[in-house]
């Protein structure tokens, strides 16, 4: 089955430092140390090329929904490759894996969505979602509404127009960025809310978007786009009182609600995407990642009714295409994909079973540890905030290095979590099982247990 012999780790470091700019690292740091090399997955376990034994609590990158391994996906994509690898839409020309995927897609998604514009990563969605929310005020005759609000601390991607919508200051640092782009604050209790209750705050954060509309002028903004709940940015749900009064706004004003359903979308939340979870409907959805489990790459931006009705109808020509837009062996492993999470009855499972048992496992284990302010989470994912001080909600001066330091702690007990300032982050498969969710939750708290005890907290 190999199609390349295998080399010794070293050789592997050597190669990759001479060859790789790996991805948000210092890369002179990195070669020094050398990156780990994975070999196998199966289910939620990972080994790498020393046969060390991996838990995965972070799904990849967010996006092996269904865990590695799957050989009806390898089948899906194994067939598609023999009967068709590659055609386009493109000259007047479909196929039937895109339109088969489509029906799929469009019976798991809420009824008001119609359309999709498929690509082949979460970035793309979001550049082909900013063409297509202006090209829809052109086709309305408001062509001046153009402006693209998102929040601080969000992420939409590493493409230029993605960067720009996003609000990682350092990634904007690299210059270069798109204009009419505009940022509000992140609804962040923990770090943000001061005296006030998450419910005041949380409508205080919503609020800016309505002072942000008129200070631009509201004939001037096209969409607010955000994620329903903050991924990359440190795992942050919004307090209950955000997303209905971020809505009230949009309508008010006629700007686009734009969902970016990247990591929330395909059942991480326990719904089948993450606005449902909570309570409020976007025009559009940005999607990716959990479409295909990561097995290819595979995004999309869906769109409602109301907005692919007026393209259709009245746009024209709509000048924007990719080369492997709807590509035949993304959408075949995309209908596998779906079908599993669909006809195994996983996304229900993690509703009612699996999501509230990591949810209890995890509060039970660490939200009385003295330097955990707060254990937020839905579904399979979820967030250890480190405080100084619960009372206070005091960060730490130093929270990124110590969260890094216990992601690191977490490598070493043989469990995958990610960490984002101060605050740690685990968004297992979707197919965790409870013996997994347990030893994901027991390793993490060593891995808090040790890292207070190397910081003296
Ligand atoms: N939107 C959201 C909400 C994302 O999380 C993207 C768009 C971009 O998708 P692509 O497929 O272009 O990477 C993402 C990606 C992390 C991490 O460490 C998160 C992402 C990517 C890499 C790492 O949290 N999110």
């Amino acid at each position: 089955m190999e199609h390349f012999a295998k080399r010794s780790t070293q050789a592997y470091q050597a190669l990759d430092a001479a060859h790789h700019i790996h991805a948000f690292v210092d890369q002179k740091a990195l070669n020094e140390v050398g990156p780990r090399v994975m070999v196998k997955g199966d289910g939620l376990t990972l080994w790498d090329n020393d046969g060390k034994r991996y838990l995965d609590g972070m799904s990849g990158l967010w996006c092996t929904n269904l865990g590695y391994g799957r050989q009806d996906l390898v089948a899906a994509a194994s067939a598609q490759l023999a009967q068709l690898p590659y055609y386009n839409m493109f000259f007047h020309t479909t196929h039937p894996a895109v339109v088969e995927l489509s029906e799929l897609l469009f019976s798991l998604l809420p009824g008001h969505y119609s359309h999709a514009i498929y690509t082949n990563s979460g970035s793309e969605a979001n550049e082909v979602l900013i063409r297509t929310v202006r090209r829809y005020w052109q086709v309305m005759g408001k062509p001046e509404k153009k402006i693209m609000i998102g929040r601080w601390n969000g992420y939409h991607g590493s493409t230029l127009a993605a960067t720009a919508l996003g609000g990682m200051k350092f990634m904007h640092e690299m210059g270069g960025l798109i204009p009419d782009v505009a940022h509000i604050d992140e609804p962040y209790w923990y770090a943000h809310g001061g005296n006030l209750s998450p419910e005041a705050f949380g409508l205080q954060a919503a609020r800016q978007l309505e002072t942000r509309i008129l200070e631009l002028g509201a004939e001037n903004v096209a969409a607010f786009v955000a994620e329903p709940f903050q991924g990359a940015g440190g795992m942050i749900i919004p307090p209950a009182s955000y997303w209905p009064e971020i809505q009230r706004i949009c309508r008010q004003y006629d700007v686009l609600l734009c969902a970016d359903e990247v990591i929330g979308g395909f059942g991480r939340t326990g719904e089948w995407f993450a606005h449902q979870t909570f309570g409020f409907e976007p025009d559009t959805l940005s999607i990716a990642k959990g479409l295909t489990s990561g097995y290819v790459p595979m995004g999309g931006l869906i769109l409602s009714r109301r907005m692919a009705d007026a393209l259709v109808e009245r746009g024209g020509v709509f000048a924007h295409g990719l080369t492997y837009s709807g590509h035949p062996v993304a959408a075949a492993v995309a209908i596998a994909n779906l079908k599993a999470l669909r006809d195994e009855g996983i996304v229900e499972r993690v509703e009612r079973d699996t999501g509230p048992y990591l949810q209890r496992r995890l509060r039970e284990a660490l939200a009385g540890h003295p330097n955990v302010g707060e254990v937020q989470g839905v579904g399979m994912v979820a967030a250890l905030q480190f405080t100084e001080d619960k009372a206070s909600r005091k960060r730490f001066d130093n929270e990124s290095d110590i969260a890094w330091h216990c992601r690191t702690l977490g490598f070493e007990e043989g469990i995958i979590i990610r960490s984002t300032l101060g605050r740690m982050i685990l968004a297992p498969a979707l197919v965790a099982t409870h013996a997994e969710i347990d030893e994901l939750v027991d390793k993490t708290r060593v891995a808090v247990e040790r890292t207070a005890e190397h910081f003296g907290l």
